[in-house]
């Protein structure tokens, strides 16, 4: 049997590779090709170091994607962004796959509810070139949308909803396709390591220490996406990033845990202090640190086993926006992880911080004082621009005051839509957030003068 791994084009208002990786299409990949019989085949839309991206790839792992633009659908006339659709070349996707022989099934994963149109996109012409070929669609879309519903975006034979470790095998044998024994993968040390070969780049690769989040913030989808938060063993880590420095040559690792710091002691010291001993990598968390986890010996450990793009999610100044974030950040713990960053080594510019914006109920002054209070914090502001999730608390609550349509709208779900549209600011308004948020930004990371 053949299969075809693909990760799908975007269409958004902005989109940038902020080392963008679809690890969990690696992770079911390595799972196919341990316990099945089955011939693997990898087309990734988003790989922009493959010949033909269209754009200068460099040797940093993030960077801008090629994108044309495209004519926007009704809703977002009003939207005042270019719409546009991000990945390699039209025309380097068909070569591809036209070079490809037939295959009997395809396998895509889907990222952003929003990114709806991206699927269906790469789905059309997917299905022009292989009409035989059966269609598995997993991953956020049909884990927080129901069949019903995706089915007026997309057809597809299967909609698989969680983890699909196990389900993409089930789905093979019922093809039938050759399957092996394979492990109970609710036991996350069983799970193979992301088939990494099918990247491009190797140099630097996402790691995932653990599974979910022990918090159940209003506006997050991680305890829908993930229904335990699962830990993976330090020795199984370890050997993860042993095996990614010596068989790839990865120089720098990018964390995609929700919680990566929570329950530092048992995991997160253990494996940095021996990494910081033995290996010289560089780590980025471009999904934010929690703060309250930062105490002096976690900021030294950071700091001296290389994580360099330092991201905390502090989200606001204001209390019912913290408490609504499962009050996991306060004003006096982001104050005390900075100083203690600062004293391991950090300089205060370099440390990002996110905060919420165009969250529902937030006021243009309360973004405002935060920006403020980051600014005096001397730390590099981020605005994380509030993406209604279906299924969260504040989803909901949106839908049932009528700020959003019911039934869902998939197309409601994005950011940017969401922020010109929903929160009550005007342009200039967000303008001014905008321009603040980069003059503050400026501000901090600017070398002193010499005297
Ligand atoms: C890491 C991460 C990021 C990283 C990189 C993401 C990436 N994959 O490359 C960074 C930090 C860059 C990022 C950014 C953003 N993110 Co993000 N991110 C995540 C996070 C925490 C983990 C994703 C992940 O890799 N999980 C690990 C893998 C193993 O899981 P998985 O991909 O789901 O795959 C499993 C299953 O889904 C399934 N599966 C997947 N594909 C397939 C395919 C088939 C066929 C099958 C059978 C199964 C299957 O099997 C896999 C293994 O079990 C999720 C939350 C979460 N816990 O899932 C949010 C999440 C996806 N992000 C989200 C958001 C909102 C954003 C931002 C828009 C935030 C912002 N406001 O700016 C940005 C936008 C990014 C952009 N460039 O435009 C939302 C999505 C909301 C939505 N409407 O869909 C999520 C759900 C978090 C949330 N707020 O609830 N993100
Ligand atoms: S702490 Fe982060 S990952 Fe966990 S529920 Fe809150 S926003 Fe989601």
């Amino acid at each position: 049997m053949k299969i075809l791994f693909v990760n799908p084009y975007i269409y958004d208002f902005t989109a940038y590779d902020l080392w963008l990786r679809p690890v969990g299409l690696l992770y079911i990949a390595a799972v196919v090709r341990r316990f099945t019989g089955c011939e693997i085949f990898w087309l990734d839309a988003l790989d922009r170091f493959q010949e033909g991206a269209g754009v200068k790839s460099g040797k940093s792992g993030r960077g801008k994607y090629y994108r044309e633009i495209v004519k926007k659908p009704e809703i977002y006339e009003q939207t005042p962004r270019y719409y546009a659709r991000y990945g390699i070349p039209v025309e380097t996707f068909r070569e591809k796959i036209e070079k490809l022989p037939e295959m009997d099934m395809i396998v895509l994963t889907t990222l952003m509810t929003y990114w709806i149109e991206g699927v269906q996109f790469t789905l059309n012409i997917l299905v022009n070139r292989f009409p035989d070929a059966k269609i598995v669609v997993g991953g956020v879309i049909p884990s927080l949308i129901p069949r019903e519903k995706i089915e007026e975006y997309i057809s597809a034979d299967f909609y698989v909803s969680g983890y699909g470790e196990k389900k993409i095998l089930e789905i093979i044998e019922r093809e039938g396709g050759k399957i092996y024994p394979y492990p109970d993968f609710s036991h996350i040390d069983n799970i193979p390591f992301p088939a990494f070969e099918l990247l491009t780049n190797r140099r630097t690769l996402p790691l995932l220490t653990s599974r979910g989040c022990p918090y159940h913030c209003a506006y997050c989808a991680s305890g829908i996406l993930n229904k335990k938060f699962v830990e993976r063993s330090v020795e199984k880590i370890l050997e993860e990033i042993y095996d990614m420095h010596e068989t790839f040559g990865t120089e720098e690792v990018v964390i995609f845990d929700d919680a990566f710091l929570v329950n530092r002691r048992k995991r997160f010291f253990r494996v940095f202090a021996e990494v910081s001993q033995k290996l010289k990598l560089r780590f980025h968390t471009p999904n934010g640190l929690h703060p309250g986890e930062i105490d002096e010996e976690t900021a030294e450990i950071l700091f001296k086993s290389g994580f360099e793009t330092l991201r905390l999610s502090f989200e606001s100044i204001k209390d019912d926006i913290l408490s609504r974030s499962s009050n996991k950040v306060t004003v006096e713990k982001m104050m005390r992880a900075v100083e203690n960053l600062e004293k391991a080594g950090y300089k205060r510019g370099d440390i990002g911080v996110y905060l919420l914006f165009g969250y529902p109920g937030q006021g243009l002054a309360d973004i405002e004082q935060s920006l403020r209070f980051v600014k005096e914090l001397g730390v590099s502001p981020h605005l994380a621009l509030f993406s209604p999730v279906p299924g969260t608390v504040d989803f909901n609550n949106l839908q049932h005051s009528g700020v959003l349509t019911t039934p869902t709208d998939l197309y409601e779900t994005n950011k940017i839509y969401y922020l010109y549209n929903k929160p009550g600011l005007s342009r200039e308004e967000i303008k001014y957030i905008k321009d603040l948020s980069i003059e503050i930004s400026a501000d901090v990371t600017r070398k002193p003068e010499k005297p």
